[in-house]
């Protein structure tokens, strides 16, 4: 049977700025560009972007490691005096995607004027964090571009098999708020089936058992709570002994609600808490709206990152 595959550039205007740009070029040449804009300092703070431990106690934010991870936390949490970066970007990429190649992914990032933008800051040890996820959820990578220069952002990457794709482009503009832009790649063919929606809590991932435990026994929309991953070794039946840092933190957990298309407000980025005990990392968080989300929580042991992903049902 012969497939084609080609690339949509797809823009998904976002209601939260009033500075939404979107735009869609010469998707019938060899590059697609899709531009889009949204600022997490636009947003609500407790839908767009919630901050695991912007609400831990001081002892937590002593022990800190001096990366200025607070400030950032705080500018997440949507407490930040910082300016919105309004910025724009513009993904380039083949058009023609096919799954399981390698394709560059390019980012240009620039201001409202289309002028380039060409200083970031650092938060949780990288200039950008990407999330990309297929319409089914079923695919999540998070990488890391490489900053090429005059607001240039690079990584090449494969997608796994025919779908939708969403692409979450997480920066910081020098001296500005953190922001989340989100781009659209497709990859067009017939898309496998998707799996039911599985809510174990129990779940292995290479040598590692996880089980997923929640701090209500309900998730109600809009509510705090704890989102705890036990860890345990499959062959010690113990908590794994190898556990390093992960970007800085003792894990990273990102949330996508299901819907379609999936915007900004559906992303929620929640870092691991300090001073929990050795074989639990805690998250805190709140889901805003009822639904179904998806979780990915990364671990580190010893340089092997694990994804551990579960559902949950919100209500
Ligand atoms: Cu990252």
């Amino acid at each position: 049977m012969k497939r084609i595959f080609t690339a949509l550039a797809i823009t998904s205007s976002l209601v939260l700025t009033q500075a939404c740009a979107s735009q869609v070029k010469s998707s019938q040449t060899s590059e697609i560009s899709i531009s889009n804009t949204n600022n997490i300092a636009d947003a609500n703070p407790h839908t767009g972007h919630n901050m695991g431990d912007s609400q831990t106690s001081e002892t937590q934010k002593n022990s800190h490691d001096g990366h200025n991870m607070e400030n950032d936390h705080n500018e997440h949490s949507g407490h930040s005096s910082l300016e919105p970066a309004n910025a724009i970007v513009e993904l380039k990429t083949s058009s023609k995607i096919i799954p399981k190649i390698p394709v560059l992914l390019a980012f240009n990032i620039k201001d409202k004027a289309g002028k380039p933008i060409a200083n970031f800051d650092t938060f949780q040890e990288q200039l950008m964090h990407l999330i990309v996820v297929s319409d089914d959820l079923q695919s999540f990578q998070h990488i890391h571009p490489t900053y090429k220069g005059n607001g240039r952002f690079e990584v090449q990457t494969d997608f796994p098999y025919p779908s939708g794709y969403t692409l979450f482009s997480d920066y910081k503009v020098a001296g500005k708020a953190e922001q989340v832009s989100v781009l659209k790649a497709q990859v067009i063919g017939r898309s496998p089936t998707t799996p039911k929606i599985d809510l174990a809590t129990n779940k292995t991932f290479g040598n590692t058992k996880v089980n997923l435990k929640l701090s209500q026994p309900t998730i109600k929309a809009g509510q705090e709570i704890h989102v705890i991953f036990n860890l345990q070794d499959t062959v010690s039946n113990q908590p794994p002994t190898d556990l390093k840092p992960y970007l800085g933190e003792r894990g990273h957990l990102v949330i996508l609600k299901q819907s379609s298309p999936l915007t900004q407000a559906d992303y929620i980025h929640a870092h691991a808490m300090k001073n929990t005990p050795p074989d639990e990392i805690h998250f805190m968080t709140s889901f805003p709206k009822p639904g179904k989300y998806k979780m990915w929580g990364q671990f580190n042991r010893n340089g092997k990152i694990i994804t551990a992903d579960f559902w949950v049902d919100v209500q």
